[in-house]
């Protein structure tokens, strides 16, 4: 072992060792190799750490391969994902017969739900995905929908408002631990190393139960500074428009239609893209030339653009309409 390696390499040789699952295994190796001089002394290790990173990529492409199998693995679909994860019976799958045109088991006993099922939310002009799932508790479910939930765009935190509802919640950010998914949010402090950070809000379902009022009362104030939350009856459909408009903002992506010069906008089937993206970003995302080729822009939209002529580096608005120059 050579010596001059710094206490960083030993943290990640601690991660390491004790990671429980190949892409965290493979993670704290690659952290262990960027972090390791390179020169002859280091040669021996290098080549070490490189056969272990392969050995682990084919256990996680097994692993991958079984859940695709099995249907734990959910493809991103339309303009964001949203998982609904909590405790068994809470109403995930209500919320999803209400939001969409799927149809799950709906049951008054647990673990009615045995594999993910997604479905499209409309929200005015566009379609999010969502997905309903079994609980996670479960180890074997744990282990094939992990790597559908660190890819997600947004964790929807489900609890049922006729119950005490911070330690349903408490209890679902523990199993998000678990498999190393933790909330993204301001103010909520440090994520642990090789965690997957995620953005999260949380639904108070069944809000037409009698003492549901109170428990959103405690857990609004408990949570409302870290994470967008809203009080629904998936059941009676109350405040499922709220829901749909949370969600969306959540997700943090704007609108964008996009015009060519001399011709009409196309108000239908706008652009997503991260919200804060600038105008080469937005022509990059239709063709990765484009932002080479791109000279300006007219935009129409943000109030104070009607029609202005602006650079490269502009951010881009919700319902922004763009018309590119080359
Ligand atoms: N009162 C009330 N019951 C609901 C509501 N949403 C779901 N339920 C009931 O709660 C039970 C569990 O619902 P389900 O969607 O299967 O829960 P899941 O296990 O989280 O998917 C079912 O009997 C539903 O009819 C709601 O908003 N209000
Ligand atoms: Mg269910």
């Amino acid at each position: 072992m050579p010596a001059n390696l710094p206490p960083q390499y030993f943290e990640a040789e601690k991660r390491y060792r004790t990671a429980k699952d190949p892409e965290e295994k493979i993670e704290a190796l690659q952290t262990m190799l960027a972090i390791m001089p390179k020169h002859k002394g280091t040669d021996k290790l290098h080549a070490e750490l490189r056969r272990k990173i392969a050995k682990f990529s084919q256990e996680t492409e097994r692993k991958y391969a079984t859940a695709r199998r099995t249907g734990f693995y959910i493809k991103r679909e339309g303009a964001g994902q949203v998982i609904l994860v909590g405790p068994p019976s809470v109403g995930k799958s209500q919320i999803l017969a209400a939001l969409t045109k799927a149809t799950p088991e709906i049951a008054a006993y647990p673990f009615t739900t045995k594999v993910p099922m997604p479905g499209m939310a409309n929200f005015e002009d566009i379609q999010i995905q969502l997905v309903d799932t079994p609980p996670i508790g479960h180890k074997e479910i744990r282990i094939l929908f992990a790597n559908t939930l660190r890819g997600t765009d947004l964790i929807a935190i489900v609890v049922d408002l006729s119950l005490e509802s911070l330690n349903q919640v408490e209890n679902t950010l523990q199993e998000l631990k678990g498999v190393r998914i933790e909330p993204r949010a301001e103010g909520m402090g440090q994520i642990t190393p090789g965690s997957y950070p995620k953005k999260m809000l949380i639904i108070g379902n069944k809000n037409d139960q009698e003492g549901s009022h109170d428990n959103w009362k405690a857990l609004y104030s408990q949570y409302f500074r870290f994470f967008p939350m809203i009080s629904i009856s998936a059941k009676e459909g109350k405040g499922l428009e709220e829901l749909r408009t949370t969600i969306y903002h959540a997700l943090e992506i704007v609108r964008v239609y996009t015009k060519t010069p001399g011709s009409k906008v196309n108000l239908s089937d706008p652009m997503v893209l991260r919200k804060g993206s600038t105008v080469e970003e937005a022509a990059e995302s239709i063709h990765k030339d484009f932002r080479i080729e791109l000279k300006y822009a007219v935009v129409w939209g943000s109030g104070k653009y009607e029609g202005q002529r602006v650079g490269r580096k502009h951010i881009l608005q919700d319902r922004d309409i763009i018309e590119f120059h080359t």
